[in-house]
């Protein structure tokens, strides 16, 4: 079977489907048992440079949950590390850099990401095409805006602030980092799609610190170059962030397929905000699964209603499931999706 008449690709490209697909961000992680038990004593980078362990856990949520696409186990940090730069996944933290990024030292010593620095990505995507039998595999990178924060900030960050005091304050060099960032997340994804990825997603998670000013000045023409390039490699590009209401349109703009939408904002209004010619995906709160299962249903009716405005729609929640997400819920709603929608 090819995935190229699966719901979810139908779905990217608007065309009709059957039912509508759906799958979740963060769906392969610390939800699941069988998860932790691959992770136990191999650390989150170790296991993302492992072919063994991204093909293992890519592909359990799709065993569990039916999900109509994988996403490759990675994280967006994994190019980074990949050009040289000391970085750590710290447990109940996240990204942590040994050196954050501030000066124009910092921004010149980032180098290019080469084929051979993720030789064990492209080895992992090719297994796992051939394994997920026509199930689509989604390749992703991380925005530059987002990579930007994590290496100026040195780890997560609540207000941006040092990220936005280059912006603002060195304009030039800010764009010379969003310039290197962007060719690095192209390359990255580039080579996901050359192994076989079947679409690609750029996770731009903090896009939405932004005005729709600085936004459009300081990082949409980069995330552009990025979708840019992908363009003529015919794959469906879909575009992320959270809190990003305001951008919605802007992030469309930039030259996705796709949009998705987090939760704050109902996905009939999604499609007024977004131009003609996308498709969206989304939104359920994934904090809604930890109530009864009558308000999961109720809502995730609403949100398949609301999509009839779309022009396409693969289903999702608003962001990434949430670790203590009982993983039978995830089963039950895939089913209940896909139940609804059928025609
Ligand atoms: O110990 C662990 O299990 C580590 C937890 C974990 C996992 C499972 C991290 C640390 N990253 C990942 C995998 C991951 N990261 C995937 C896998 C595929 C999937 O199932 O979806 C993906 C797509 C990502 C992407 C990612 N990493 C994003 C964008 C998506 C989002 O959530 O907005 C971001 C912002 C990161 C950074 C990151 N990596 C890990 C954490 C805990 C974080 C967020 C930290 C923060 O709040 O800043």
């Amino acid at each position: 079977m090819s995935p190229h008449d699966s719901p979810f690709l139908r779905a990217c490209r608007r065309l009709p489907v059957d039912r509508t697909p759906v799958w979740f961000m963060r769906q392969a992680g610390r939800a699941l048992p069988e998860y932790r038990r691959v992770r136990a004593d191999v650390p989150m980078l170790d296991a993302c440079a492992r072919p063994d362990m991204i093909v293992e856990i890519t592909l359990q949520p799709v065993r569990r949950y039916g999900v109509d696409a994988a996403i490759l186990f990675s994280d967006i940090v994994v190019p980074l590390r990949a050009v040289g730069v000391d970085l750590d996944i710290k447990p109940g933290v996240g990204p942590v850099i040994a050196q954050p990024v501030r000066r124009a030292e910092g921004v010149q010593a980032l180098r290019d990401l080469e084929p051979d620095d993720i030789g064990f990505v492209t080895e992992a995507v090719g297994e796992l095409v051939e394994r997920l039998d026509g199930t689509p595999l989604i390749g992703f990178a991380g925005g530059p805006f987002t990579l930007a924060s994590y290496l100026v900030e040195g780890g997560p960050s609540k207000n941006h602030e040092h990220t936005k005091a280059l912006m603002y304050g060195r304009p030039e060099l800010w764009a010379e980092l969003m310039r290197k960032l962007s060719a690095i997340s192209t390359a990255f994804l580039k080579a996901q799609i050359a192994a076989g990825a079947s679409a690609v997603q750029l996770f731009d998670s903090w896009a939405g610190a932004l005005s729709a000013q600085d936004y459009r000045t300081h990082v949409l023409p980069h995330s552009r170059a990025v979708f840019d390039e992908l363009g003529g490699l015919g794959v469906p590009r879909i575009h992320f962030g959270v809190g990003t209401g305001e951008l919605l349109g802007l992030m469309g703009q930039a030259g996705a397929d796709v949009v998705g939408v987090d939760w704050r904002v109902p996905l009939d209004e999604a499609a007024r905000r977004v131009d003609p010619g996308k498709a969206l995906q989304g939104n359920l709160d994934p904090a809604v699964l930890f109530a009864p299962w009558p308000v999961v249903a109720e809502r995730t009716r609403a949100v398949l209603a609301a999509a009839r405005s779309a022009e396409g729609h693969v289903f999702n929640l608003g962001h990434g499931v949430l670790p203590s997400t009982d993983p039978d819920v995830l089963t039950r709603l895939v089913s209940f999706v896909h139940e609804e929608s059928a025609c």
